[in-house]
């Protein structure tokens, strides 16, 4: 156990830069095109989940199929902010594809979150009803949970501007509220969204920044129960629910009947306002991007997918799930989604070019350590073949070590009545720990004998409320055996036998561990 302390305590050092301050930074530094795609394969309702799930490294399109939002040439930029913008920007222009990117792999449920992004709206249609471009996502329920607005202003018939707007839900008069200030088309805003968790329901606030410096304390706009009302009716209020358990989870681009068209860039989610003021230096992003290995991608707190620097080996394949193993431990990558990325690794082969993003506990699969596979690199095969060294464990550390290749010294066996290997669970132990092992159809073990105790070398296939689970693959797995008392002479190893041939009463005998049997395996 110490030494997995130890273990675990390094690799929390090399992540002491993963608690990121800004948890989302997008500068859209792709080439010109959509920023987000269905792929072949690909559905709405996937890319949704997807996005919900674990995927932040790439945008989603999770409604629509066609008017992609685009990449376009040339950053924006706003002094205290982002005083030097990088890559390219989006552009939205009317009705089409919505794409969302996900925060982390659970969302933010507490405190405050701030979504910021430099604007520059070029054209609001004329005389339209207001629609939103911008907002964080709430998978949960459904909704999209602090919009940033836009309506047209018309003087003497002509177009004169626009007036930002806010809704912490749902559209319609009743919940919108507006900057009185018109603003002029084609210049480079700030907008800050301000979404503060409350306890209890339908009380949380949404609040609009509008280029703000760091120094301001007020919002623009607020949308808090009674503040305004119209018409008898409470304005910005919380007639609708809050965002539920797992939080806000996304950013999304939104493209409505009436979206302005606005280029957007430089976006930034953070939980401090303080923090909205970080700029990306150098074109990175400020959170770590890779780990040297397993231990340390398991205790990891990253909101983001990193790359795995140790290239790990394949261990098994369980369920669409792939095991991977190096020096320091093993997980279980998951790879749904994109099964396209693994597709045709095999047991042995050493991956490289591998982002991972560690799940939270409640998503083990059996009990065991896993990561989602990230469509940021695509992994490669760097060698076949390979086998992994086992790590040398007792069966109460082993789960630990799950889903790794281990060797355990003299486990006992429990013989029922059978006493042969047969396909399915045997039990074993070792002191006070207990497991099944694993016995798989077809394995050339079957029909042996069973041992009194043995060396075992397994793999971890499950730690959950059933129990530990082994699997071995081959006979060979099982060595050092030692055969039960009292069975006959074919069970007994060569080790164990210190005279092999006794005549006693005109009967052959042989004498183990200082005991005299038949050669039937009666004790005289
Ligand atoms: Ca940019
Ligand atoms: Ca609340």
């Amino acid at each position: 156990m110490k030494k997995i302390y130890l273990l675990f305590c390094a690799a929390m050092m090399t992540l002491s830069a993963a608690q990121a301050k800004v948890i989302f930074h997008e500068s859209f530094d792709a080439p010109n095109g959509t920023v987000g795609e269905l792929r072949a394969g690909d559905t709405n309702t996937e890319a949704f989940f997807d996005g919900y799930s674990y995927e932040e490294t790439r945008w989603w399109t999770h409604l629509g199929s066609s008017n992609y939002v685009k990449v376009a040439e040339g950053t924006l930029s706003y002094p205290g902010y982002q005083t030097s913008g990088f890559g390219n920007k989006a552009y939205l222009w009317s009705t089409g594809a919505d794409d969302i990117r996900s925060l982390a792999s659970k969302g933010v449920t507490s405190g405050k979150v701030y979504l910021s992004a430099i604007i520059h709206v070029d054209v609001v249609k004329a005389n339209a009803t207001p629609d939103y471009f911008l907002t964080l996502c709430d998978h949960a329920n459904g909704y999209y949970l602090g919009r940033v607005y836009t309506k047209s202003v018309q003087e003497n018939g002509s177009w004169a501007g626009f007036r930002l707007g806010v809704a912490k839900a749902n559209d319609g008069d009743n919940y919108l509220r507006y900057t009185s200030e018109v603003f002029a088309p084609q210049t480079d805003m700030l907008v800050v969204i301000e979404y503060e968790f409350v306890a209890g329901e339908k009380n949380d606030i949404v609040r609009l920044y509008v280029n703000p410096t760091k120094e301001t304390t007020s919002p623009t706009l607020e949308c808090v129960q009674d503040t305004v009302t119209g018409g008898g009716v409470a304005r910005g209020a919380h007639t609708q629910a809050d965002a539920g358990s797992y939080g806000l989870f996304g950013v999304m681009l939104r493209q409505g009947t009436n979206t302005p068209k606005v280029y957007v860039d430089e976006i930034k989610v953070t939980t401090s306002w303080a923090d909205v003021w970080v700029e990306k230096q150098g074109g990175e992003v400020i959170e770590d991007t890779s780990v040297d290995n397993i231990a340390a991608l398991k205790t990891a707190t990253v909101y983001k997918g990193v790359l795995l620097k140790s290239q790990p080996v394949v261990v098994y394949e369980k369920n669409g799930n792939v095991a991977l193993q190096d020096s320091t431990g093993a997980i279980l990558v998951n790879d749904y989604m994109d099964s396209r990325l693994l597709n045709g690794v095999q047991a042995g082969d050493q991956l490289s070019n591998l982002t991972l993003i560690p799940v939270e506990s409640e998503h083990f699969i059996d009990g065991l350590h896993t990561a989602r596979l990230s469509s940021k690199t695509t992994p490669a095969v760097a060698s076949s073949g390979n086998s992994v060294t086992p790590f040398e464990v007792t069966l109460a550390d082993a789960a630990q070590y799950g889903p790794a290749c281990v060797q355990l010294k003299n486990v006992e066996f429990v013989i029922g009545a059978e006493k042969k290997f047969t396909v399915g669970l045997q039990a074993i132990q070792q002191g006070e720990a207990t497991a099944d092992l694993n016995i798989p159809n077809g394995c050339n073990i079957i029909g042996e004998d069973l041992p009194a105790k043995a060396s075992v070398k397994a793999i971890v296939v499950k730690n959950d409320e059933s129990g530990l689970r082994l699997q071995i693959s081959a006979s060979a797995d099982v060595t050092d055996r030692v055969a039960p008392s009292g069975t006959g002479m074919e069970n007994i190893q060569k080790s164990e036998v210190s005279v092999q041939k006794v005549i006693r009463d005109g009967q052959l005998m042989i004498i183990r561990n200082g005991v005299i049997y038949t050669a039937t395996g009666a004790e005289k």
